[in-house]
């Protein structure tokens, strides 16, 4: 048995260390997920005019900022009684859907596509180098277009942020996310901009990126059976397709041992055994929950809680939304992930192309709507990565509590009081690993799930001052 410390890694959003058991035969036995720093939003929030939570929640994170905004406004619309119009609603998917492009470009061409190719003699230079490289990459002329796509998705993200920014005011951060719509006006000059660079965008995904992607399912058969993890999928659903809410692009719902069934968010739970958080045990539903730190605790091993289902272990991303909506069934693996998300990709870049059809120049995208001295809400959408929720609870027009749970919550998450590991520590487990001195069967598994921890535990710590866990809880 051999144990060994991944920490940061690296080609994610925020710090996660990963520590694995390889057995003899040389598969993972154990594994255990480390998010490595406290940020304390929550926290932050408390005290403050409700609206504020609107854009301090965006700073949680620069790659997913929109979904932010966007669960903060509806958060806040069902705590106001508040409920946007059709071109606030529409602007609001728009802008939100110019980030998932952006963020399933990044995630796929400059976080993982590293994976499965070896630059060597291509190039050799940052931010090819240095990694690991191993013998089943794609080499030479294989790799050559992977590296020319990588180049060329720069590019594309950018023209993304433009796009996002002719709805959104700016990228990434968002001014324009209000409880009650947006405030950036609809006219026939800005659909025709916003068009314009969506057209070359979804060129990019169907004529590049699908294949890429297409090409790496090819090559790396094993990875369709390699990272299956805990089989459970739940998506709160996005883009509201009319007011009410209850029709979307993406449907609610969660796939729970092998059945299709609705989500109640009454049912979510964050546990904080493994946790440096009090209590010591325990969990509460986030609308009671509580962020309190505690570095010191013992048998604690993350700064993530660890939501559950019903108390049930639950993945989430792209392939839950797609497996829920019923565009995407094939399984559930490191390839089916990164196939999904390429998938949606197209799928929420056509969409979006219809929705500016149904955009009506001059029309309202706001209604006033006034923060209760007291009220709740819960705003449950979805950011790039997965189901994102906020929950908020006003006490004389103050934020009395606020409380983020993030996809990466979910998929990154230790243990819970029942002893169950994450999603990430699942799919680990029974991963066959060559070379423990460059184990990128572990990365491959890892960056599948496109994790984001700068998201998940929302307080920057001083430098060195990481916590060492031990492995066998
Ligand atoms: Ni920081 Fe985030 C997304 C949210 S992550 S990227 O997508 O919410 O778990
Ligand atoms: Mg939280």
């Amino acid at each position: 048995m051999s144990t060994i410390r991944l920490g940061p890694v690296t080609r994610i959003e925020g710090h996660l260390d990963v520590e694995i058991t390889v057995d003899s035969d040389g598969y993972i036995q154990e594994a255990a997920s480390s998010g490595t720093m406290f940020r304390g939003f929550e926290a932050m929030l408390q005290g403050r005019d409700p609206l504020d939570a609107v854009h301090y929640t965006q700073r949680i994170c620069g790659v997913c900022p929109i979904s932010h905004g966007m669960a903060a406004s509806m958060g806040l619309e069902a705590a106001f009684g508040a409920v946007a119009p059709d071109n606030g609603r529409i602007v609001r998917n728009l802008v939100l859907g110019a980030n998932f492009l952006m963020s399933h470009i990044l995630h796929f061409y400059h976080l993982a596509a590293l994976d499965y190719i070896d630059t060597t003699g291509i190039i050799d230079i940052t931010p090819w180098i240095p990694r690991y490289t191993t013998p089943d990459m794609l080499k030479g002329s294989d790799a050559v277009p992977f590296v020319q796509h990588y180049v060329e998705a720069l590019a594309i993200r950018r023209k993304a942020h433009q796009m996002g920014a002719i709805y959104g005011g700016k990228m990434p951060c968002s001014p324009i996310f209000v409880p009650g719509g947006c405030t950036q006006p609809v006219t026939s000059e800005n659909i025709s901009q916003f068009r314009s660079l969506l057209t070359g965008i979804r060129s990019f995904i169907s004529d590049v990126m699908i294949p890429d992607v297409l090409a790496v399912a090819g090559v790396f058969p094993d990875y369709a059976t390699i990272g299956q993890g805990c089989g459970n999928l739940l998506a709160y659903g996005v883009f509201d397709l009319d007011s009410s809410g209850t029709d979307r692009l993406l449907a609610r719902g969660r796939y729970t041992n092998g059945s299709l069934s609705d989500v109640d968010p009454g049912l979510i739970t964050e546990y904080v055994k493994y946790s440096w958080y009090t209590p010591a045990s325990g969990g509460a539903n986030p609308s009671e929950g509580v962020t309190t730190p505690d570095p010191d605790k013992t048998g604690a091993y993350s700064w993530l809680k660890a939501p559950r289902y019903d108390r049930i272990v639950h993945e989430t991303g792209p392939l839950a939304r797609m497996w829920v909506n019923g565009d995407y069934t094939n399984g559930i693996s490191v390839i089916d992930r990164l196939a999904a998300r390429a998938l949606e990709a197209r799928k929420v870049g056509d969409a979006m192309n219809g929705w500016l059809d149904k955009l009506v120049p001059g029309a309202p995208v706001y209604h006033r709507a006034l923060s209760p001295e007291d009220g709740t809400g819960v705003g449950l959408t979805e950011a790039p990565r997965g189901a994102l929720g906020h929950w908020v609870r006003i006490h004389d027009s103050e934020i009395a509590s606020y409380q983020v749970v993030t996809p990466t919550n979910w998929n990154a998450s230790p243990r819970d009081d029942d002893d169950q590991m994450g999603p990430i520590e699942q799919a680990l487990i029974g991963t066959p690993v060559a070379d423990i001195t460059q184990p990128i069967e572990v990365l491959r598994v890892i960056h599948s799930f496109d994790p984001c921890l700068a998201c998940s535990v929302h307080m920057v710590s001083p430098a060195g001052d990481a916590k060492r866990f031990v492995v066998n809880v």
